[in-house]
């Protein structure tokens, strides 16, 4: 009976060890993929109205077009386009400490040029193709990506959080 009790107690012992040391280490550093692709948003309507759109006045103050985004027309049958150029996802979330691989796949767009914070040499992703940028995510805070081809849509952001 002594030797039962003392068994038992000693395999207490052990998974209160066994748990303490469950909940003190941190559960460590992961790689985390990610596969961000280019994407251009367009609309197209017109300013008399057709089949599916009813009459829509080009804008008075349009946005201002750039390489990124742009509006175009109206045209003489009062055709009118949009386009915005952005990243899916534009953000995603990581742990500091991750090892992060960022695979920016070519979907619209013929061509871009992605320069990643704190990453040396930007790369030139092509449609049909994939361009990897891998960082250690050393500190907490926000490291952000851009494309220099289609300024000031096609950006977006890595967030770093804390490990505790
Ligand atoms: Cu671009």
């Amino acid at each position: 009976m002594f030797f039962a009790r003392k068994l038992m107690s000693l395999a207490y012992f052990f998974i209160a060890i066994a748990s303490f040391v469950c909940v003190a280490v941190p559960a460590s550093a992961e790689v985390r993929d990610f596969y961000i692709v280019t994407v251009h948003y367009d609309g197209k309507t017109n300013a008399k109205g057709d089949a599916t759109h009813k009459p829509e006045p080009f804008p008075a103050k349009p946005f201002e077009s750039g390489q990124g985004m742009w509006v175009k027309g109206p045209e003489a049958n009062g055709d009118w386009a949009v386009r915005a150029f952005v990243f899916d996802p534009s953000h995603v979330t990581v742990m500091q400490g991750d090892d992060v691989r960022l695979h920016f796949v070519g979907i619209h767009g013929g061509s871009h040029q992605i320069s990643v914070e704190g990453v040396e040499n930007p790369v030139t992703v092509k449609r049909g193709t994939t361009m990897t940028v891998s960082f250690k995510a050393a500190k907490p805070g926000i490291v952000t990506f851009v494309c220099t081809d289609h300024p000031p849509s096609m950006r977006g952001q890595v967030v770093v959080l804390a490990r505790n």
